[in-house]
């Protein structure tokens, strides 16, 4: 419901009006809504559209996390998961110790999300093999695997394309790619943050080759460093112009930047308006992108619960094992289980439903606690409240 007389007392009339109509909002309504000093206002209007668009669900998937290696070519200074080859504390998973991290928690998982650094070394067969194993062992799973940033990363060793190495990936098993590795678009940015990383081009150049081979993707900003308003903005203007012409995003998650152990360790991390308005913000501002991702290892559980409020109307997943927010000082737990997950969003009020990396909802989940849900879960009462 949207009240004319607040949203004109607070300057947002005409921003109101135009989500009432389902109209685009440009980057200078972007502007004055996060300028806005109700959090409520801005949150309203995005939990509208959120509504719209799916009602009272919101979202998880059964998932886990797996990074094959820390080592990695670019040293960006908000990354404290990073080492360089040598260094004690890198770390290089061979395929047998990543495909038993898979068998442990197999039966419910229905994503595998593997990412990791630039590695030196190794080669592009390494991770066909590594997809074709997974897809052996885990058929019915999703493998959502490799950013942009590696994707060219495994182009430019190998000498080949881009395109090759995403069909070449693609026929080994690969079903996704994650979001990560857009950081904020701005050239200037870029430039003091991550000078060696692939630039926005590139990011957007791989976005596009996957979405024309039948690849879907996500898509991220990580904001709360040095960043402006604006600079975050034209970032989602710049995924709302190539899902305009590819259609190939899935889901948008806003990457809150944790400080801790990183370059950047002086920075305060950002507020909790700023987040739950980052969240509402894109909401409103991709309209071309069905989903948004309240990503609970960053956010912690609970914002990201309210967060659910605000825009967003998924809430990721179990995700078992997380280290790149948690080496720079995340403090949410490592994994959730499946009916935590349940809990924490039927006590906001909304139903759970379970989907694949795709958003296809899943309705045949058998109700028996699987490997995916721990021991806690056992103990949680019977309404699924934690
Ligand atoms: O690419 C690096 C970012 C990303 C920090 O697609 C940091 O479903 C916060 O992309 N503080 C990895 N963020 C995470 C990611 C992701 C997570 C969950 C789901 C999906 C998806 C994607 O995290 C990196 C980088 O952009 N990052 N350092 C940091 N200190
Ligand atoms: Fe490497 Fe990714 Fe960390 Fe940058 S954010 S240093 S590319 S692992």
């Amino acid at each position: 419901m949207l009240e004319a007389r607040y949203f004109k007392r607070l300057g947002l009339e005409e921003i109101a009006n135009k989500v009432a109509q389902g109209q685009r909002l440009s980057i200078s309504d972007g502007e004055r809504l996060f300028a806005c000093p109700d959090m409520n206002a801005v949150g309203s209007l995005a939990h509208h559209v959120r509504t719209r668009l799916h009602g009272n669900i919101a979202y998880y998937v059964v998932n886990r996390h797996i990074n094959y290696t820390n080592i990695c070519v670019n040293g960006c200074r908000f990354c404290a998961f990073s080492r360089k080859k040598g260094d004690p504390l890198s770390f290089e998973l061979s395929e047998d110790e990543i495909l038993d991290k898979i068998r442990a928690n197999g039966d419910g998982l229905t994503e595998i999300h593997v990412v990791g650094g630039c590695h030196p070394d190794l080669p592009l067969s390494f991770f066909e093999d590594l997809l074709r194993k997974i897809r052996e062992i885990k058929a019915d799973a999703c493998i959502k695997a490799f950013t942009a940033v590696e994707i060219a990363h495994f182009a430019k060793k190998e000498g080949k394309s881009v395109k090759e190495v995403l069909e070449r990936l693609k026929s080994a098993g690969l079903q996704m790619l994650p979001g990560g590795g857009a950081e904020v678009f701005s050239s200037r940015i870029r430039e003091r943050l991550c000078p060696e990383k692939l630039d926005a081009n590139g990011w957007l150049d791989v976005m596009r080759q996957a979405h024309e081979s039948g690849i879907k993707t996500n898509a991220t900003m990580l904001y709360g460093h040095i960043e402006t308003v604006r600079e975050r903005l034209e970032h989602m203007a710049a995924l709302r112009e190539l899902q305009d012409r590819t259609g190939g995003f899935v889901c948008f998650i806003p990457l809150t930047f944790q400080p801790a152990n990183t370059a950047l360790g002086h920075l305060a991390p950002s507020t909790g308006v700023d987040d739950l308005k980052t969240i509402a913000v894109s909401r409103l501002m991709l309209d071309n992108i069905a989903h948004i991702k309240a990503y609970w290892v960053m956010l912690s559980v609970k914002l990201a619960q309210a967060a659910l409020y605000f825009g967003a109307d998924d809430f990721d997943g179990t995700v078992i094992e997380e280290k790149i927010g948690h080496m720079a000082g995340a403090e949410s737990q490592q994994g959730m289980t499946r009916r935590e997950i349940e809990g924490i969003i039927r006590d906001a009020g909304l139903d759970p439903v379970e989907r694949d990396s795709l958003f296809t909802r899943l309705t045949t989940r058998p109700q028996v606690a699987n490997s995916c849900e721990g021991p806690r879960s056992i103990l949680r009462r019977d309404d699924g409240r934690v």
